[in-house]
């Protein structure tokens, strides 16, 4: 993959990165994991100071103001987590050398990112065979990676996506789809099970993986699992190796964000009315047949394995950037 996937330059400051994600304009799990990392990037190169512990404290008040703009997407921290723990693993240095080898360290996490797609892209589209129907559910770019390979390798598929209510984000994966040529059907999420018995294979996304194997994705994804389960539809998911928790090993849950009302309905045209508006739901192993990562395809239970090797010994994220540390 290359940048044009992602809506951001790489001028992005950080109080626009936080501004955007936070209302959506700059979304996807991967996409925010790689906007934080320029935003902290440009942060770290407008460091003014002149102490190594100075610019320690600079980037990772920086990171606290990304970690904030919204919770539950993995991929947010462990952006961070490695920009921070690879500073914090630099032996003595000058502030110059310090403050180049962080901004590296940004770029190097940006360019894992869109191989890591690339590679599952590959990996994934392995799995779809000629004359498949696909069903995705929300706008994944990870997800679409393998559908968009599978079509490039000339399989004559057809996908099935949805709305995505409330924010609609199948308009975006729809679109992009009939663009490149790919025969493209929207339905209305509650319209899955209707259409499951057309469905050879179902790829979703993923917002974070906990060490359980369970996916929390875009809500509503948990009932297509169960739908696709109740079908023997197979139901992979696409999911970078930064979009695992570490910290659900330390027992912690994955934090469902709920959102406006708003988002949802016109809230003054019901009065006296409680809207909810989750924006993720998790979806428990059983309901998943694999896992695509760079590092290849997994069953779910093999969670804890990758985010044992891909992170080593987990420190929460609000210790890595606490003041001081
Ligand atoms: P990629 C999105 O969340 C969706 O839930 C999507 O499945 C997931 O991120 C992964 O997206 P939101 O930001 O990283 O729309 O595969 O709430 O693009």
């Amino acid at each position: 993959m290359d940048k044009s996937i992602d809506n951001f330059d790489d001028s992005l400051s950080l109080n626009e990165a936080c501004e955007r994600i936070e209302n959506m304009d700059i979304r996807g799990a991967g996409r925010i994991a790689r906007a934080v990392a320029v935003a902290l990037k440009n942060h770290t190169a407008a460091f003014k100071g002149d102490s190594v512990r100075a610019l320690s404290e600079h980037v990772r008040s920086g990171a606290r103001k990304l970690l904030a703009t919204r919770p539950t997407a993995v991929s947010l921290a462990n952006a961070l987590r490695y920009i921070v723990r690879g500073m914090d693993a630099m032996d003595a240095i000058s502030v110059d050398e310090m403050r180049a080898k962080v901004m590296d360290l940004a770029d190097g996490f940006h360019q894992r990112s869109l191989k890591a797609m690339d590679t599952i892209a590959d990996i994934g589209a392995e799995r779809i065979r000629d004359g498949d129907t696909i069903l995705t559910h929300c706008n994944s770019t990870t997800a679409l990676g393998i559908i968009l390979k599978a079509h490039s390798e000339g399989k004559n598929i057809r996908v099935i996506a949805t709305e995505s209510r409330p924010r609609h984000q199948g308009y975006i994966t729809s679109s992009a789809l009939a663009e490149a040529g790919v025969p493209v059907e929207l339905i209305v999420d509650s319209a899955v099970r209707y259409f499951m018995p057309e469905v050879d294979i179902v790829i979703m996304g993923a917002d974070t993986i906990s060490a359980n194997g369970s996916v929390v994705n875009k809500i509503g994804t948990s009932q297509v699992a169960l739908i696709a389960h109740e079908a023997r539809v197979p139901v992979i998911i696409a999911a970078e190796t930064y979009k695992f928790s570490p910290e659900t090993l330390l027992g912690r849950l994955v934090e469902i964000e709920e959102r406006e009302p708003q988002e949802v309905v016109d809230t003054r045209k019901l009065p006296g009315v409680r809207i909810r508006n989750p924006a993720f739901d998790a979806t428990p192993k059983e309901y998943i047949d694999a896992v695509v990562t760079e590092v290849g395809m997994i069953p779910p239970t093999a969670a804890y394995n990758v985010i044992v090797e891909q992170f080593g010994p987990t420190i929460p994220i609000q210790q890595l950037l606490k003041e001081g540390e």
